[in-house]
């Protein structure tokens, strides 16, 4: 029989929403975007640990204060606290500055406080505290780059950049090449083009140290100039009084170029991996700028491969942390690759709500989560980043929205950057992961739209509080609360149907079925319905989406498993939503020779070396015998139950069965353990 092929892997392609069909306009000339006020300076409080000898003190409007009554709070104050309080200048508001003779902490402040609220005609007193400037980059449309900054879907990025902004970092883009960019100036280290194969590349040639993209176009599509664009998300030039910014500024992108036509080979991609990270590529030169990050916004179909695994693991062993897009199927990442791959970053992507995108993958493999942009409009409600205007070949340089998770991954990419870069020492991609991870749940828990049963990384990428743990300010918060154990499986009755069965996409509903001994044409079926719910059946352990007895893998809801002679035991019948389904019904049948079944024993110890078992069971023919350790003990009338007593002394096993009178139709054996030493 041959399964339907529900995924095409040959090629590996850009992850982004097609930005034509989603976001409109694709690309905005550099004079047609919008012209938008500068954003405000921001200002930052004191942090709790900073010790102040300034306050202010506030006076009501009306205020009888004068001079020399201010004067006698403040001598109260010092006597009751035991250092000198002053009045220094009065500010052109009215209210008046104060200085103490010893810096004071939180809760030193907080006694000045109270003494000085002590005079009625106070309304406030507050620490006069130092106000630094947050970097705000100048560059034109950053104030559109809500992805930046710390509203719900944005990664906190202001903060982070009075830190550090990577430099001394290098993160490869492993993408469709880079475009002539003003925003890449001096951001650069020398790339690669890592494309053999000569139709894919379109520019002529195979492999070489060029990594231009002349353009993706095909018949049906423009070129996409995808890379381009990550690679500005990144590091485009940044306070340059122009265009965007980037998330690491400081660093250097390594232009690495892996997807043309269609998409790109997996052989090529991992060559690139290998290189970018460090290793040796054949017939390629040495890579003089190794990466310290590696942005894979690309995938296919099907689970990891032993080729996708080994290449990932080498150049983490090299210390390059990879991060990679979660996909865009809007299902479970786990079919997906490199997102299914294991020790890498995987990437979901929310919108400016920190909801997650419709579009976004997700699944337990996903680590984390980061804006990938809504995938609707109004535009602004996607990413903006540096591209190029043209359709085919490549035209002026320009920006442009677009959604997808190849957008939320650059962020975190930049992220690590800016985390290699604050640390006195290279973090292993380990402990890179554990910072993102551990932040970004402390910093809000799960996106909206994610939980548990939805899962789509820790939450929202936090550059400011990575960046803190990273630098060693903060210590590392704590890991996430650990998944609640699913519920148990619905027990199925032999020729019971189950009727109204919904899974959400990705997810699993769960069933199980005893088969008895001597059952025959055991039959699993489900049908109707809406959607594409999938049935997985394991004899003994639960199915996975790679492990089962049989999986009939078919488009809709209509699906059968037979199995002519099953063993007994207990059948798992799950049923997994490979898109959301609704309506279905499982119908389970066998034909049942009614051997006993469902056979347990327990034991008691009684005084003076006695053990007292009970044995039970269910089913079976009107008559039986009961078997111990092999032999015939007892014939009688079936009573689904028997009582063994007997006086051993020692530790020892007993095992039973249970069996149709003068017949081989038996339970499977059960055996107890005694313990009678006294
Ligand atoms: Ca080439
Ligand atoms: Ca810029
Ligand atoms: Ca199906």
């Amino acid at each position: 029989m041959i399964r339907p092929q529900k995924h095409n892997a040959l090629k590996l392609t850009a992850l982004a929403i097609a930005a034509a069909a989603i976001v409109a306009p694709v690309a905005w000339s550099g004079s047609r975007v919008p012209i938008v006020d500068k954003t405000s300076v921001a200002t930052r409080a004191a942090s709790q640990e900073e010790l102040s000898d300034r306050f202010i003190v506030t006076y009501a409007g009306n205020t009888r204060s004068t001079a020399a009554t201010r004067q006698a709070t403040f001598a109260n104050a010092s006597t009751a606290l035991g250092y000198n309080v002053r009045g220094a200048r009065v500010l052109s508001t009215g209210a008046q500055l104060i200085r103490t003779s010893t810096k004071l902490d939180l809760a030193a402040s907080k006694q000045l406080m109270i003494e000085i609220m002590k005079d009625p005609n106070v309304i406030a007193v507050e620490a006069d505290v130092r106000v630094k400037r947050l970097f705000v980059p100048n560059d034109t449309l950053y104030a559109q780059q809500w992805h930046y900054k710390n509203g719900a879907g944005g990664i906190n990025a202001e903060p982070a950049w009075d830190i550090t902004k990577g430099a001394g970092t290098v993160v490869a883009v492993l993408d469709t090449g880079i475009t002539p960019h003003t925003e890449f100036a001096g951001q650069l280290v020398p790339g690669y083009d890592f494309i053999a194969d000569i139709p894919t590349a379109a520019d002529g040639d195979g492999r070489d140290a060029d990594p231009n993209d002349p353009g993706d176009y095909d018949y049906y599509y423009d070129s996409s100039w995808h890379g381009t664009h990550v690679a500005g998300t990144i590091g485009a030039k940044t306070d340059n009084g122009a265009g965007t910014a980037g998330v690491a500024p400081d660093a250097k992108i390594l232009p690495v170029r892996v997807l043309g036509v269609g998409g790109g080979y997996t052989s090529d991609i991992l060559d690139a991996i290998t290189w970018s990270s460090g290793g040796t590529v054949a017939g390629v030169p040495a890579n003089a700028n190794p990466a310290e990050v590696i942005n894979l916004s690309l995938g296919g179909g099907g689970a990891c491969s032993t080729a996708w695994q080994t290449a990932i693991d080498a150049a983490v062993a090299r210390g390059t942390t990879i991060v990679v897009a979660a996909g865009n199927s809007g299902g479970d990442a786990q079919n997906l690759t490199p997102a299914s791959c294991n020790n890498v970053i995987a990437v979901s992507a929310v919108g400016p709500t920190g909801t997650k995108a419709s579009y976004s993958s997700y699944g337990p493999v996903v680590d984390v989560a980061a804006p990938g942009g809504s995938g609707f409009n109004p535009a602004a409600d996607n990413i903006l980043s540096t591209y190029n205007l043209g359709l085919t070949t490549q035209g002026a340089e320009g920006y442009a929205w677009n959604a997808g998770t190849s957008m939320a991954a650059p962020h975190v990419a930049g992220i690590v950057a800016l985390i290699q870069s604050a640390s006195a020492t290279p973090k292993t991609p380990a402990q890179v992961k554990k910072i993102l991870e551990n932040t970004a749940y402390a910093n809000g828990g799960f996106p909206g739209g994610c939980s548990y049963a939805v899962p789509c990384g820790t939450g929202i990428v936090d550059a400011h509080a990575a960046v803190l743990v990273a630098n060693g300010t903060n210590p590392l918060p704590a890991d996430p609360p650990p998944a609640p154990p699913p519920p148990p499986a619905i027990e199925l009755q032999n020729g019971v149907a189950v009727t109204g069965i919904s899974v959400a996409s990705g997810a699993w509903v769960r069933y199980q079925l005893e088969v008895p001994n001597g059952a025959s044409h055991l039959l699993l079926a489900t049908y109707g319905g809406t959607g594409d719910g999938d049935m997985y059946v394991r004899r003994a352990s639960e199915p996975t989406t790679s492990l089962y007895d049989c999986r009939p893998f078919r488009f809709g809801n209509d699906e059968t498993c037979f199995f002519p002679a099953p063993q007994s035991g207990t059948w798992y019948v799950y049923i997994r939503g490979f898109s959301a389904a609704a309506g279905i019904s499982l119908y389970p049948s066998f034909v049942d020779a009614n051997y006993p079944y469902k056979q347990a024993a327990t034991a008691e110890q009684l005084a003076n070396h006695r053990t007292k078992v009970t044995l039970t069971w269910q089913h079976g023919k009107k008559q039986v015998d009961i078997y111990r350790n092999g032999l015939i003990y007892n014939s009688r009338r079936n009573a689904y139950t028997f009582t063994d007593n007997f006086r051993i002394v020692g530790t020892g096993t007993m095992t039973y069965k249970i069996c149709n009178q003068g017949t081989a139709e038996c339970s499977n054996d059960v055996s107890v353990t005694y313990t009678s030493a006294k």
